[in-house]
């Protein structure tokens, strides 16, 4: 009787593994069968002896999207993500369970019926970190929103809210509809949270905080209202620059309610003040504001779900959106009725195609961007009925370190480094807009410019010290040491360094007109980090209003539909200033939530 207790236990879970991997192909499928050799790392399991299918499967013929009781049943083995940082030898200089992009599924590398892939490789080129089990990159590919216009939904649900994309807007609508009691859900396709916004580095923009007043800077909303308008050729929509400069206190002032506090200020490109506002010690502003939001949103029940790909808007005979279908990488399609949709659902700069159909001249470019940046928020919002603006106009960012998609933060130039030539001479001010920084570069010799620091510029900025760690910098311990590192002339460095220290001295950049210049050189060790522009940021979107409404042909707002963040458009005209990307998230993000939530008759 035991036995046969056994086998049938054994049938039934051989029976929900196998409708499981019906997803896989039979190759698939016979890789990682018992009995076979494995290939996957679920064969693997098996193989050794000290697992079967419901270790990891809980018993369950599907998994969530989220992947949530496979992860857990990860860590009930072999620990959680940070206790694992610390038993697992690091590789070389990189530990590959420690990150800024924090706390994140171990199914986001390692993956049971599939190969498996360092997720950190897609921005990265960690060849040190072999993980069992490898594959190629895989490939994200966009999606077309025609495929799914006939597609049979297996279930339906119902919200007040659904939120499309995880990022900083993402984020900042969910927590603000959450606390008006709205029913939010929030969807990611990617296999983790936190969008491109993760990946910012600088700062936040924002006028005469209390921050600023701590630092002696004085500044206005309305500078920074003019530095904004004159930053993007003064195309952008003057209506919503107001509200992102007179609302950036009150971004501030909301994140610090939570205990996000930006409190070091620090220059920005094209910034008339220091207006920068990072986390103290100069850390990476994406994964503190991101991971923080992570935590709110934990903390407060918000559901986010990861490996969901919004692929449809839902749309009635009057125009209306009612919801959404959504493709969760388990479940399949399915609907979400909701009475408001929140697009955040960022930008398109991965997406070469398209970059390089809006502007040839950037063909074969890198980019800073996450691989999910494909923009199919925008198609979204197109097929809705928007109206997308500025969709040429798209920003590279003049420093990218060269063979590499790391973007070396403005903030290292807004310290006190100056970019030179190969000829060891500077050629612009490297606190201009980018716009004008990556066209002086890319008008270089070589197409590329080294930012040269000192000792104590790396002791001002955190992040300069990242990129010791992933090899990116030269260093010598004098001027000349250093030239012969990175092949410039010794002689045309060292007049240049010393001109530019009589420029600090005075507070006057002849040459250039550079306003902030913060630090004269002579300390320590000199560092040179080579850099070239990549794609970074694409300015245009679907258009909305004041209230963060998405705007039809006619500019009318296309009811029940919201956008904030980078797949809007109207805040950038033709060049973003840095810092007003993470700003416009959050500002734009809470009334994004504010107004679906009333919209909703969330009471
Ligand atoms: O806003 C940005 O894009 C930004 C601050 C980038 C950076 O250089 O750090």
């Amino acid at each position: 009787m035991k036995k046969l207790f056994t086998v049938f236990i054994m049938f039934a879970l051989t029976a929900g593994f196998c409708v499981y991997a019906q997803q896989f192909s039979p190759q698939e499928v016979k890789d990682h069968s018992i009995g076979e050799k494995a290939k996957y790392l679920a064969g693997s399991h098996v193989e050794k002896g000290n697992s079967d299918c419901i270790t990891c499967h809980d018993g369950k013929v599907k998994v969530d999207d989220s992947e949530t009781s496979i992860n857990t049943a990860c860590m009930n083995c072999h620990g959680d993500l940070p206790s694992v940082a610390e038993s697992v030898a690091p590789k070389g200089e990189i530990n590959p369970h420690k990150s800024h992009l924090g706390t994140i599924n171990c199914t986001a590398c390692h993956t049971g019926h599939t190969p498996s892939f360092v997720y950190c490789n897609n921005c990265h080129s960690f060849a040190e970190l072999n993980i069992p089990f490898a594959g190629k990159k895989p490939q994200y590919k966009t999606f077309d929103v025609k495929d799914y216009a006939k597609a049979k939904p297996l279930f339906s649900e119902k919200y007040d809210l659904v939120i499309i994309g995880s990022g900083g807007a993402g984020y900042a609508a969910a927590i603000t509809a959450k606390e008006a009691g709205a029913k939010v859900v929030v969807l990611e396709k990617m296999p983790i949270p936190g969008g491109n916004s993760q990946l910012s580095a600088g700062g936040t923009n924002a006028a005469w905080t209390k921050f600023q007043k701590l630092a002696n800077i004085t500044d206005s909303p309305e500078n920074m209202f003019y530095d904004t308008m004159k930053g993007g050729s003064f195309k952008s929509d003057p209506k919503l620059v107001n509200i992102l400069a007179f609302k950036s206190n009150d971004t501030i002032e909301w994140l610090s309610s939570y205990g996000i506090n930006l409190s070091q200020v620090n220059a920005g490109g094209g910034a008339s003040q220091p207006r920068f506002h990072a986390p103290a010690g100069g850390i990476a502003v994406g994964s503190y504001l991101i991971n923080n939001m992570k935590r709110i949103a934990e903390e407060k029940n918000i559901e986010v779900r990861l490996n969901s790909k919004a692929v449809h808007l839902l749309i009635n005979k009057n125009r209306e959106v009612t919801g959404v279908l959504v493709e969760g990488k388990h479940s399949g399609l399915y609907l979400i009725q909701a009475k408001s949709v929140v697009l955040a659902a960022g930008g398109f700069s991965a997406n070469a195609a398209l970059v390089e159909s809006l502007r040839p001249a950037f063909k074969g470019m890198t980019t800073s961007n996450q691989p999910g940046a494909l923009g199919e928020g925008m198609a979204l919002a197109a097929d809705a009925g928007a109206t997308l603006i500025d969709m040429n106009e798209i920003q590279i960012h003049p420093s990218v370190a060269v063979g590499s998609q790391i973007l070396i933060t403005e903030a290292v130039r807004g310290v006190g480094a100056i970019l030179v030539n190969h000829e060891g001479n500077r050629f612009v001010d490297e606190l201009t807009t980018r716009d004008k920084a990556s066209a002086a570069i890319l008008a270089q010799k070589g197409k590329t410019a080294y930012l040269i620091i000192d000792d104590d510029t790396v002791e001002r900025l955190a992040q300069i010290k990242g990129y010791f760690h992933l090899g990116l910098v030269k260093s010598g311990n004098t001027i000349a040491e250093l030239a012969k590192a990175i092949n410039v002339p010794a002689d045309n460095l060292a007049k240049t360094i010393e001109r530019y220290n009589g420029f600090v001295a005075k507070n006057k950049d002849d040459d250039f007109g550079r306003k902030i210049m913060r630090q004269n050189f002579g300390h320590g060790s000199y560092h040179a980090i080579e850099v070239a522009p990549g794609v970074h940021y694409t300015m245009g979107g679907a258009y909305i209003n004041t209230d963060a409404q998405v705007l039809d042909k006619d500019l009318k707002p296309i009811k029940n539909l919201y956008g904030a963040g980078e797949v809007t458009g109207g805040v950038h005209g033709t060049n973003r200033l840095g810092g007003n990307s993470t700003s416009e998230m959050i500002t734009f993000g809470r009334i994004a939530g504010e107004s679906a939530v009333k919209n909703a008759g969330v009471k």
